[in-house]
């Protein structure tokens, strides 16, 4: 379940904050997303790797819940049946992980972010936005990333139910900036009027993490 403890450290985290801290993979070369698909620095995987903190929280359909709150008009606490009425969009988009593999045409169904906040009116002051996860992980984006017209809540990859291990039931998907941003096993999502660094942007990542800027590392 999600608390306010900090999640344990790995040594995949270890070795993340690290490569952080030496600036691993950056290649100096910049790409416009016009001109060339793969960003820099990212080579093609076929599969679908699983990167998380190590653990895969279990959360039962009936027992999950999504808590939308914070600085909005409309705060909303769906259990599964009232988040499986909520519009449905299909999007599909490429994957782009800071750890250098991108994968094409993930096919992915849910709740776009743009229904999510025309349903929830944030209010003129909130400029960003903290995700939760069931798995104690956060992080943030500004609204503009959140809103983005091809992210959105998902439920369903390639016409299947979400696998756990990839952050089912529901997870997020910003396509446009690094996977890091695409919080799994989400719990919560809150609306702040300031910005709140998550999990890996305290840990010596970009706090923005766009693929084609190569913003991998905080400066
Ligand atoms: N809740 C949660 N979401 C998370 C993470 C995590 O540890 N916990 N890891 C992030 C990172 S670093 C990546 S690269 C992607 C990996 O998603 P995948 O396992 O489906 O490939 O999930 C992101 N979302
Ligand atoms: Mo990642």
């Amino acid at each position: 379940m999600a608390d306010d403890s900090t999640p344990p450290e790995t040594k995949l985290t270890r070795t993340k904050e690290r490569w952080a801290r030496e600036g691993r993979f950056l290649t100096g070369r910049t790409a416009r997303p016009e001109s060339e698909r793969l960003p820099p620095g990212q080579h093609l995987t076929q599969d679908w790797p699983v990167l998380d903190l190590g653990v895969t929280p279990d959360i039962p359909l009936q027992r999950w819940r999504l808590d939308i709150y914070g600085a909005i008009d409309n705060p909303v606490f769906w259990d599964w049946a009232e988040f499986m009425r909520q519009p449905q969009s299909t999007v599909i988009s490429d994957i782009h992980c800071v750890t250098t593999w991108s994968r094409y045409d993930n096919e992915w169904t849910g709740l776009t972010t743009r229904d999510l906040v025309a349903i929830t009116q944030p209010q003129a002051d909130a400029g960003f936005v903290v995700l939760h996860s069931y798995d104690g992980y956060t992080t943030n984006l500004t609204l503009e990333d959140f809103a983005a017209e091809d992210a959105l809540l998902v439920h369903t990859w390639a016409r299947k139910p979400l696998e756990a291990e990839h952050g089912g039931p529901v997870r997020l998907v910003v396509p446009h900036l690094y996977f890091w941003k695409s919080a799994k096993w989400l719990q919560g999502i809150e609306f702040l009027t300031k910005d709140a660094p998550g999990y890996w942007e305290v840990r010596g990542y970009h706090n923005r993490g766009d693929p084609w800027a190569e913003q991998r590392y905080s400066e």
